[in-house]
């Protein structure tokens, strides 16, 4: 999945995606894996020799932008639209060494970025529809096509009230039109506060700090406060001095484990698991489906669908493996209509 870093510049998005990367990012794209200590253990235990966690892929890589000229964000932003989650770095750090364009002031850089949203939002609709009224007036038009038009009129009239998409119920059979468009008021968001060495730990007697937690909770924004430049430097840190490196700014660890965490809540997705010789992690919307599953691992798994033998990664750890839990009756079979958990282990068996 991918996550676009997203920020006015000079906030510290790209430093905070060299800690996040450690370094190994590429034209702006690194590809990090999910800490997942259950998954190796299974994987370990299977005797894998090929293992494949869960990675998120961070992004950035937006087109740069003039924010004294905020009309030229609008380019930026529909590269954004391709990706799954946004986490929107919001500059709380003084420094001279990079002078901001303006006061720092996270509350109105955040309402920035949401407003901006929605204006992209509308603007991607209005479009569509002006396109739809056109395929309306030759009379070439579908019963899908009606009801593409009647949603996004309903898209409209929220956005034009200052309401985001996120309420917007879309119906099944037309998610598959809309998806296209990437809605940016429909992703996933988390709000990262770039508070400087001297605030971390102290960000609660900050009135600025305040007054953005304040916003955020008011808006059911999750936020968290790290140090971009502490966290990157961190990461070039030898492991015996590391304790000491973070008791310099009084944190008992990273805070990087914990966006990650914050972003994979918002992302609304569960992990699965295939083990054997070759071991892999993957995702799934919450509330999916065995046949879900398979279609994730293969189109062919999907399409020959017969049964899926499942058994959750704690009870295939505490028997030994998958034949002790098959052994003690622990692995199920279920059909295609199984409601995937989180943690489950999963065989498919198919027929093409
Ligand atoms: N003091 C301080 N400086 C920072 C912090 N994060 C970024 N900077 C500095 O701000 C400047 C811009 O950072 P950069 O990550 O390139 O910002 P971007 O334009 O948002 O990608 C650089 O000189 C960074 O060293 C921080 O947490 N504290
Ligand atoms: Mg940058």
């Amino acid at each position: 999945m991918k996550i676009a870093l997203i920020a006015i510049p000079l906030s510290g998005c790209t430093t905070l995606f060299e800690a996040l990367s450690g370094g190994h990012g590429r034209d702006g794209i690194a590809s990090v894996p999910l800490p997942d200590p259950r998954f190796h253990q299974l994987a370990q235990q299977a005797g894998a020799k090929k293992i494949v966690p869960v990675s998120l892929e961070w992004h950035d890589d937006l087109p740069f932008w003039q924010p004294d000229k905020p009309e030229t964000v609008r380019q930026p932003l529909s590269v954004a639209r391709q990706s799954d989650a946004l986490v929107l770095v919001v500059r709380l750090f003084d420094s001279p060494y990079a002078p901001y364009h303006t006061s720092i002031d996270p509350v109105r850089d955040l309402r920035f970025w949401l407003d901006e949203f929605l204006l992209s939002d509308m603007q991607v609709i209005e479009n569509r529809l002006e396109r739809l009224q056109k395929l309306f007036q030759s009379h070439k038009e579908s019963a899908g096509d009606r009801a593409e038009y009647a949603l996004l009129e309903r898209m409209r009239q929220a956005i034009d009230k200052g309401k985001s998409l996120k309420e917007i119920e879309i119906p099944r059979d037309l998610e598959p039109r809309l998806r296209g468009f990437g809605f940016l008021t429909r992703k996933p968001i988390v709000v990262v506060a770039n508070v400087g060495e001297s605030l971390l730990g102290n960000e609660p007697k900050e009135p600025r700090y305040q007054a953005l937690s304040a916003f955020c909770e008011s808006q059911h924004i999750s936020l968290m406060t790290l140090c971009a430049t502490f966290e990157r430097d961190l990461q070039a840190v030898s492991e015996e001095e590391r304790a000491e490196f973070l008791a310099m700014v009084g944190l008992s660890e990273s805070r990087l484990p914990e966006l990650v965490r914050a972003v994979y809540r918002q992302l609304r997705v569960q992990v699965f698991y295939t083990i054997g010789n070759d071991s892999r992690a993957w995702l799934l919307p919450i509330g999916g489906t065995a046949l879900d599953a398979a279609g994730t691992i293969h189109s062919d798994l999907a399409r020959g669908f017969i049964r899926a033998e499942v058994c959750s990664a704690e009870d295939v750890l505490a028997h030994g493996g998958w034949q002790g839990a098959q052994k003690a009756n622990k692995v199920r079979l279920e059909g295609r209509d199984y409601v995937m958990r989180d943690g489950d282990v999963v065989y498919i068996r198919f027929n093409v």
